[in-house]
C-alpha cells in the first residue's frame, strides 16, 4: 500500500521519506500525484492540525494519508512559537529571517530550555485514523551553527551531542528528533493496524 505525505514542507518529505523507507513503508508525495491541497491549520494542537491535514489530502487523493504537524516550543516564549512555528514573524520571512528573529527575542535570556514537538496523523479513506507523537528536548543556541536540516535547526542546540540539529547528519537528526521518535511510534502503531 501506497501512502500520500501530506506535506509541502520539503525538509519534512525528505525526513519523513527517509525514516518511512528505514521502516519499508511506501510513500508517494502531493506533487508525484499532481496536487496541491492548502489546509488551513486552525487547530490548537499539533495533533489537531496533523488530522486536519491528513484527513484533507487523504480525502482528495484517496489514499492513506500521513500529516506530521510540528514546530519548536520556547520556555522562556511561554511555549511559542509553538503551533505558529512556520508562521514565525509573518508571511514575509523565510526559514533564516524566522530563526535570527527568534535569536533577537530571546536576547539577553538566560532560560534558553526548548524542545520540538511533532504529531503524525493517518487516514485511511475508510476513515480510520492513527496518531503518533514525539519530542526533544534541548535549548536555544546563542548564534546559528551548522547548515544541515532546515527550519529552525541552526539554532537549535542538543546537550548530548553538544551540537545543533544542524550540525548533525540526516541519519544523526533522525535518530533523536522528534520526527524520528514520532515516525517510529507510528510505525509501529500501523503494523499492530495492519495486522487486524
Ligand atoms: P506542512 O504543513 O505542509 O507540512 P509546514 O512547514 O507549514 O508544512 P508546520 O505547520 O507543521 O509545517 O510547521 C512546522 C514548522 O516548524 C516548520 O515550518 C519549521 O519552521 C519548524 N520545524 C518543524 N520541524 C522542524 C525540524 O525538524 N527542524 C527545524 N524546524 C522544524
Amino acid at each position: 500500500m501506497k501512502y500520500v505525505l501530506a506535506t509541502h514542507n520539503p525538509g519534512k518529505l525528505r525526513e519523513m521519506g527517509a525514516i518511512l523507507a528505514r521502516f519499508g513503508v511506501e510513500v508517494v508525495s502531493p506533487k508525484d500525484l499532481g496536487l496541491t491541497v492548502d489546509v488551513e491549520e486552525t487547530g490548537a494542537t499539533f495533533a489537531e492540525n496533523a488530522m486536519l491535514k491528513a484527513k484533507a489530502i487523504c480525502a482528495v487523493a484517496q489514499l492513506p494519508a500521513i500529516a506530521d504537524d510540528s514546530g519548536l516550543c520556547v520556555d522562556a516564549l511561554n511555549g511559542g512559537p509553538g503551533v505558529y512555528s512556520a508562521r514565525y514573524g509573518g508571511e514575509g520571512l523565510d526559514d533564516r529571517g524566522r530563526y535570527m528573529l527568534l535569536l533577537n527575542n530571546m536576547r539577553g535570556q538566560t532560560t534558553r530550555a526548548a524542545h520540538f514537538a511533532c504529531a503524525i496523523a493517518c487516514a485511511f479513506p475508510n476513515g480510520d485514523t492513527l496518531t503518533a507523537e514525539g519530542r526533544c528536548d534541548g535549548t536555544i543556541a546563542f548564534a546559528p551553527m551548522g547548515e544541515g536540516g532546515f527550519g529552525y535547526d541552526p539554532v537549535f542546540f542538543v546537550p548530548e551531542k553538544a551540537k545543533t540539529f544542524g550540525q548533525l547528519t540526516a541519519e544523526e537528526k533522525s535518530a533523536i528528533s522528534h520526527r524520528g521518535r514520532a515516525l517510529e511510534s507510528f510505525v509501529g502503531k500501523l503494523e499492530t493496524y495492519l495486522k487486524k
